[in-house]
């Protein structure tokens, strides 16, 4: 029997992602999209506009529990997989209400209409929450693992770790097959370009191209896990294959620092990042995590699960996507100037 999905958060990096792995299962898989004045579906626009349209869309939002319900009633998954949030933390202090609204409290909405819905029908509903690297904050060990406790540093943080323990505890009150990911950061040529890895690959292609002189960051001293979001995806699939439920920590168990992340990027294109950076305070944040190094024995050597892309490997895929992209941008350009010349 084809086994049904719901992926939440399907237009993002990871939704992405997993759509694809779940596609090339043979799930039917179903998404969740919120409305928006624009399409929003860059990611997943060659999984809806192919020949034959494999994933199937639906309207919805975590702040609307009853369509939660409505829709879980309608799709009947086998599976829900729990990827929508407020997910950027420098933005999580600037709406820290709506954060918590969306990425919390949507994840006990979230819960709540799987247990409905499972009360009434009788067939189990497997859960998978996205939690986060960010719940260890300011660390009381490194690196971190399942066992290690939170001290989370952001209003993301915070209703992360809402979101991860309300999940634990239905898992324990209601005996629900539910899961939590603890993924360290994961990256990508799909990554929003706001975060810190994206911002830097684009810039420093733009750069490259004369599109754009300087690239302006906060914390440069700031350590990260940084890992490649198609090899996470696995990780959140296995974690639904098991038996029993349980959390997990998903990493690469290496650390660079932002710098680092520059100086490898721009080497990359033969550029030197201290020709081009310059720090600005206006991205520093109230209160920052320095230091964020996962162990994922458990995912290991439990799911089987190991990460197969190299950072180096992260990067240029990430420099090569948006060298192309860059190349486009200016190819435009190019044409526009022509076109004014001419009528000129
Ligand atoms: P992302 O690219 O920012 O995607 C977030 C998704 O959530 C988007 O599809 C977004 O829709 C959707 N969304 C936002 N608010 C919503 C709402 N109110 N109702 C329904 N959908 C909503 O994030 P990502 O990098 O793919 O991460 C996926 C999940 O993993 C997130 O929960 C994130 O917090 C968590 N996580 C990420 C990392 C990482 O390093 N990437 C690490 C640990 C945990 P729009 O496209 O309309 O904005
Ligand atoms: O790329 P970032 O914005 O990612 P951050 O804050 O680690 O959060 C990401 O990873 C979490 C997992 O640990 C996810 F849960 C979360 O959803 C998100 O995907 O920033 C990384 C580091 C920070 O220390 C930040 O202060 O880079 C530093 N940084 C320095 N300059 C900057 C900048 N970050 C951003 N976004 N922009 C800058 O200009």
């Amino acid at each position: 029997m084809q086994r049904r999905a719901l992926v939440t958060g399907v237009t993002g990096q990871d939704g992405s992602y997993l759509a694809e792995l779940l596609l090339s299962k043979g799930y039917e898989v179903h998404g969740l999209r919120r409305r928006s004045s624009t399409f929003g579906t860059q990611r997943i626009e060659h999984l809806i506009f192919g020949e034959k349209p494999q994933l199937h869309l639906h309207y919805g939002d975590l702040s609307d529990g009853n369509g939660l319900v409505r829709l879980i009633r309608e799709i009947r998954p086998q599976e829900v997989y729990n990827l929508a949030a407020q997910s950027h933390v420098r933005v999580s202090f600037d709406q820290p209400a709506y954060t918590a609204d969306v990425t919390a409290v949507g994840t006990l909405r979230l819960l709540e209409a799987i247990r409905d819905v499972q009360d009434d029908t009788g067939e189990q509903i497997r859960f998978y929450q996205a939690s986060s690297s960010e719940m260890y904050g300011k660390v009381v060990e490194t690196p971190q693992k399942e066992t290690t406790p939170f001290y989370p540093r952001s209003p993301y943080g915070v209703a992360k770790l809402y979101g991860h323990w309300i999940t634990v505890n239905y898992r324990e009150s209601y005996g629900l097959h539910a899961s939590c990911g603890i993924l360290f950061n994961h990256e990508s040529p799909r990554r929003g370009e706001t975060f810190v890895t994206r911002k830097i690959t684009r810039a420093a292609t733009r750069i490259k191209l004369g599109l754009q002189e300087k690239l302006y960051l906060g914390n440069l001293d700031a350590q990260r896990d940084w890992g490649f979001a198609g090899d996470y995806v696995e990780g959140m699939w296995r974690m639904l294959q098991q038996d029993k439920p349980d959390d997990y920590v998903i990493a690469t168990n290496e650390l660079y620092s932002v710098r680092e992340f520059c100086e490898k990027t721009f080497s990359r294109l033969d550029l030197d990042y201290q020709d081009f950076v310059e720090v600005d305070p206006r991205y520093y944040r109230p209160a920052e995590v320095d230091l964020l190094l996962g162990d994922s024995t458990k995912a290991r050597k439990r799911l089987g699960w190991k990460p197969q892309t190299s950072f180096d490997q992260l990067v240029d895929m990430m420099v090569e996507s948006d060298l192309e992209l860059a190349s486009q941008e200016k190819a435009l350009a190019n044409r526009d100037t022509a076109r004014v010349r001419r009528a000129a």
